[in-house]
């Protein structure tokens, strides 16, 4: 029997790039939302994406997904994001050989504006917005500032893959299995500054700190391996994360989708209002439960010390540059 329930409509940018189709079979699947929670989806592509997307609704056709109710596939934001309950916003120009950060934060800029826009103009007033194109804090904060009508703490940017390769590698490290590290927490930029907070993860329930004494390990090894794990799968791969990028942002959705279970927290960027002492108005990596009433909370009270700081500042830093960066290549005040 088809499910009775409304579906839940779902748009995603670059949906025939690699993260895009890494992730839209399994949306449609139902393996994001539940085995009784019909789903549609909204793929928006531009240039040459859109012949290829042509084939991607061919082969979501060939599945026959019993979960999937409608696709819409298109070039006009407009249309794209029509009645989105979700948006992903994957697609992003890649920054190329001698481009400076800046010159990127401003093409992407113009790109993330035009598409806030359209979200405010078309999508539910309740939507949520992830942003995985990168630079995806920055770009987060530019759609963020640009959709009018839809409330800020509907804005995310993805760090989930900073978290999930944080707690494989210290499951590697203890000899324990991914599942039980938790608590894990990415603060800040998802870029080479992140902070991914071994002082306040627990694994099987005790202090990570007390399972791996190793704290050189942990200072000098682990941090740098989950900052730089991006550069060295493209090195082995020959191209970027694309599957476990795919995974992290259909997890993202679902832990901000679902409770967090007691205990736990989730890692997400989202808009400081000066949470842990860091400057308001930047998208910035925080511990978050996701309530039962749908809504979230930042985690409060974790202990930071000295070290954790040090580099909590360091990734606030550069936010703060790439916001400026950002303001003065659009013109506008962030
Ligand atoms: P691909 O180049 O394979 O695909 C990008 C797709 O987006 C292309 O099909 C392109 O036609 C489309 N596109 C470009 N501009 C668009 C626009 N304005 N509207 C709609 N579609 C548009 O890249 P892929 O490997 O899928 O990566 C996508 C983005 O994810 C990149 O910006 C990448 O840097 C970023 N990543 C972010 C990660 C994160 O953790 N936040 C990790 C993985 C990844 O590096």
């Amino acid at each position: 029997m088809p499910s009775t329930k409304a579906p839940i409509r779902v748009a995603v940018t670059g949906a025939a790039g690699n993260i895009g189709y890494a992730a839209i079979f399994r949306i449609a699947s139902g393996a994001v939302f539940g085995p009784d929670q019909p789903v549609a989806l909204n793929l928006i592509e531009v240039g040459p994406g859109l012949n290829a997307l042509k084939g991607v609704v061919m082969e979501l056709e060939d599945c026959a997904f019993p979960l999937l109710t409608d696709v819409v596939a298109t070039g006009d934001l407009n249309e794209g994001f029509k009645d989105a309950d979700w948006c992903l916003l994957i697609g992003a120009v890649p920054r190329k050989q001698g481009m400076e950060r800046k010159d990127l934060l401003g093409i992407n800029g113009k790109i993330f504006t035009g598409q806030g826009e359209a979200i405010g103009k078309n999508a539910k007033k309740t939507v949520k917005v992830l942003v995985v194109g990168n630079p995806c804090n920055t770009n987060a904060l530019i759609a963020l500032r640009s959709a009018s009508g839809i409330p800020e703490q509907n804005f995310f940017a993805m760090t989930r893959l900073d978290e999930n390769r944080a707690k494989s590698q210290l499951a590697a490290k203890s000899g324990t299995h991914n599942s039980v590290v938790k608590n894990m927490v990415i603060w800040g930029n998802h870029s080479a500054t992140q902070y991914p907070d071994f002082t306040n993860a627990t694994i099987g329930g005790k202090k990570a700190t007390d399972v791996i004494t190793d704290s050189a390990w942990l200072k000098e090894t682990f941090i740098p391996t989950v900052q730089k794990r991006g550069a060295a799968v493209i090195e082995a791969r020959g191209a970027s994360s694309a599957a476990s990028a795919a995974n992290a942002a259909l997890d993202t959705v679902r832990s901000l989708h679902f409770p967090t279970p007691a205990g736990d927290w989730h890692s997400v960027a989202v808009l400081s209002k000066g949470e842990y002492g860091i400057t308001p108005g930047i998208l910035f990596g925080y511990p978050i439960r996701t309530k039962a009433d749908g809504s979230w909370e930042i985690v409060q009270g974790l202990p930071i010390d000295e070290f954790s700081r040090s580099k909590i500042k360091i990734t606030e830093t550069e936010l703060l540059e790439e916001r400026a960066q950002a303001s003065e290549a659009l013109g506008i005040k962030l």
